[in-house]
């Protein structure tokens, strides 16, 4: 973290993985993101599973469900039911860099469904991280929530090809992607009237105080986040308010200039071609586009090439 750290805050553009977000307070956070009404993305991400699951899962079949970047497994579950009203649940796989929740996680679905093995695995999905293998074929590979945008497209493919290299014939990915659409629609979703997104940005500060005795007062530093046309997406940073200098242990005197920023966060945004060409470029081809009546979020199935 340390290296990671010291690396991105001495680039002309400062720059931290959004995945410091996600302590325990960060994921609370980011669960209450999902409940905005400003949020779209969530709600209609659930909606089109819920319509769409029972019917995909009992065509393939589906024994085992591997999912990156879980999370709360909220929407999990909707395909984890639609597993079992198929008869054919069997093993669930989630895969998060947040410990603490993934364990709560993993708890609750054990109560929930009994007969369901759930084997948890904590993981940076930025990095190389292993896909059980032997796993109940066949396997649906899921990367729901539009996370995959989090990503820089070479980091996107570059993990959807790790993944696509453990797929057998018969396994499929799923991918939730959030369209692209009025840039008003979009920019309010990260810049809520509550300030909740505000909130989750900067506890990225107080992750990085908590876990390397940083000195960063969130106060001094601004929530921002706008459309990036030109690559489709939203940026978030945190704009530091006036010139200043934040001590880390093992880093030293990190400065700023007033205005100066971190950018926290990219949120890429999608069409049914460039998932067709990410797809792509990872070996994967593209079977099944189902975006919501409103073209504001869509999932994709891709199957191996
Ligand atoms: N899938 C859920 C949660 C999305 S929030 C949903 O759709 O609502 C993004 C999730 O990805 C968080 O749980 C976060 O901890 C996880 N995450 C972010 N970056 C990650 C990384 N590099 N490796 C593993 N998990 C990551
Ligand atoms: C997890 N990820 C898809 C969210 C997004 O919309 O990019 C994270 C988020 N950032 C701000 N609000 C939500």
């Amino acid at each position: 973290m340390l290296e990671e750290v010291a690396a991105g805050l001495s680039t002309p553009q400062k720059e931290l993985p959004p995945k410091y977000f996600y302590d325990h307070r960060g994921s609370e956070l980011f669960e209450e993101i999902t409940r905005l009404p400003e949020y779209y993305q969530t709600r209609t991400e659930r909606a089109i599973l819920e319509s769409w699951m029972p019917e995909l899962v009992a065509e393939l079949g589906t024994r085992s469900l591997v999912e990156l970047g879980a999370g709360s497994a909220e929407k999990s579950r909707i395909i984890i039911s639609a597993m079992r009203g198929a008869g054919t649940a069997a093993l669930y796989v989630p895969i998060d860099v947040s410990v603490t929740f993934l364990n709560q996680t993993a708890a609750g679905l054990r109560r929930e469904y009994p007969g369901l093995t759930v084997d948890p695995i904590i993981a940076d999905i930025a990095e190389h991280f292993d896909i059980p293998s032997g796993l109940p074929l066949p396997s649906l590979f899921a990367f729901l929530g539009g996370t995959i945008g989090n990503f820089y497209p070479p980091a996107a493919i570059r993990l959807l090809s790790r993944v696509r290299a453990a797929m057998r014939t018969t396994d499929r990915f799923l991918l939730g992607v959030d369209l692209r659409k009025d840039v008003g629609r979009i920019e309010r979703a990260y810049n809520d009237t509550q300030g909740v997104t505000a909130a989750f940005n900067r506890n990225m500060l107080l992750v990085l105080n908590h876990e390397l005795k940083a000195n960063f007062e969130p106060d001094a530093f601004q929530h921002r986040a706008f459309y990036e046309a030109v690559n489709h997406r939203i940026e978030m940073h945190l704009v530091s308010t006036y010139e200043q200098e934040v001590r880390i242990p093992g880093i030293g005197l990190v400065g700023f200039r007033q205005g100066e920023s971190i950018r926290t966060e990219i949120s890429c945004k999608h069409d049914r071609a460039s998932v067709a060409d990410l797809f792509s470029s990872a070996g994967l081809h593209l079977e099944i586009w189902r975006p919501d009546s409103e073209s504001l979020f869509a999932l994709a199935v891709g199957r191996p090439v």
